[in-house]
């Protein structure tokens, strides 16, 4: 009987493991504590299959026959982090239960942005019943930083409503109702395009930090909501959390909204808490469901075992 060992610091181990145990019975399904600890009696030598989310990187050594790797989110740099890693497959998580999920929240910070969200819970905190400026979706561009699945997931449901989209990514593409850019040479056409910034990039070293004061003073200024807006929920790595703190108390960002930060949870002592104009969530745009996503971990591991292709790989080389 192979094993699997379900290895998650921060999430809710069980739920995961009681899940794959239900779909793979014929598995010995194993779990970290939900500190990423191990203490079973089955040797981590024993286990083929390594379903992770910010796991320990002491467990890797000790997993010498390890197969295969499944990251329990879309993203794959808590995995990187992991290095040396064993030299198998790394699959990540593509699923519509994620996709809709991550839709549905830029759609959500777009339109509260357009719609003055947070003036309005301002003027409604203060008792004041006053109309604030109030442009057409058509008006606006948004800008999808990052057009892979999730990017242009999103943009397809922006444009019914009415939003001009446009997009950023490494390299060309070709999608239908969008224009795209792409490198560095693209970036400064499609940023001073865009109204609405919306990120949805993998930290890698090339993403690190990107979202600073330079990029942000290249965005269009001259919009219909009187300055720009940021909306992140890629990877906090990729901000730099003083720069957009400052913008946006200096007016170089009209708002934003943040799922992710440089540091999870965001530390007390942050001046994004008391930012204008900022919509804070804790980095739950799209939260991985154990029931709906094991069973596409679950089917890989069949496939794998009869000698099928592993889908949603990595690509190691490029670092998501
Ligand atoms: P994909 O791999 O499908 O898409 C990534 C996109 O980013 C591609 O368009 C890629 O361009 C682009 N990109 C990568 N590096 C660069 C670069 N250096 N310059 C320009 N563009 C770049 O990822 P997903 O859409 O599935 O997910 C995106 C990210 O969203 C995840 O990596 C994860 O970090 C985050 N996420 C956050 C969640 C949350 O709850 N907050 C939930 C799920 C995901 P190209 O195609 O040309 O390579
Ligand atoms: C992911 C995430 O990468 O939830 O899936 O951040």
């Amino acid at each position: 009987m192979k094993s699997v060992l379900v290895a998650v610091k921060g999430w809710d181990p069980d739920a995961w493991a009681d899940r794959i145990s239900e779909l793979l019975p014929d598995h010995n399904v194993l779990r970290t504590g939900k500190d990423g600890l191990y203490s079973g009696d089955v040797p981590l030598s024993d286990i083929s299959y390594l379903l992770a989310w910010y796991s320990r990187p002491e467990l890797i050594p000790e997993l010498t026959g390890l197969e295969a790797i499944f990251s329990l989110g879309a993203g794959v740099d808590h995995i990187f982090a992991l290095s040396p890693l064993p030299d198998v497959p790394v699959a990540r998580i593509v699923d519509p239960d994620m996709t809709s999920r991550m839709c549905e929240y830029v759609v959500w910070q777009v339109m509260q942005h357009h719609r003055q969200g947070p003036g309005y819970a301002r003027l409604q905190a203060e008792h004041r019943w006053k109309e604030l400026v109030h442009p057409m979706a058509g008006d606006m561009t948004v800008g999808m930083m990052g057009i892979g699945v999730l990017g242009t997931a999103a943009a397809s449901l922006l444009r019914p409503i009415g939003y001009r989209t446009i997009g950023w990514s490494r390299t060309k593409k070709a999608i239908p109702g969008m224009q795209c850019f792409h490198g560095e040479d693209g970036l400064t056409i499609f940023l001073g395009r865009t109204d609405i910034l919306v990120a949805l990039l993998p930290l890698t070293p090339e993403t690190r930090g990107i979202l600073n004061s330079d990029l942000i003073s290249r965005l269009k200024k001259d919009g219909p909501l009187g300055g720009p807006v940021l909306i992140n929920a890629g990877r906090g790595g990729s901000q730099v959390d003083e720069d957009i703190a400052r913008a946006l108390t200096e007016g170089d960002l009209a708002g934003a909204s943040l799922d992710v930060f440089q540091t999870e949870p965001l530390p007390t002592g942050s001046p994004l808490w008391d930012a204008p104009n900022l919509i804070i969530t804790p980095h739950v745009a799209a939260v991985s469901s154990p029931h709906a996503l094991s069973v596409q971990i679950a089917d890989q591991i069949r496939t794998f075992e009869r000698g099928g292709s592993l889908v949603n790989l990595v690509d190691m080389q490029r670092g998501y």
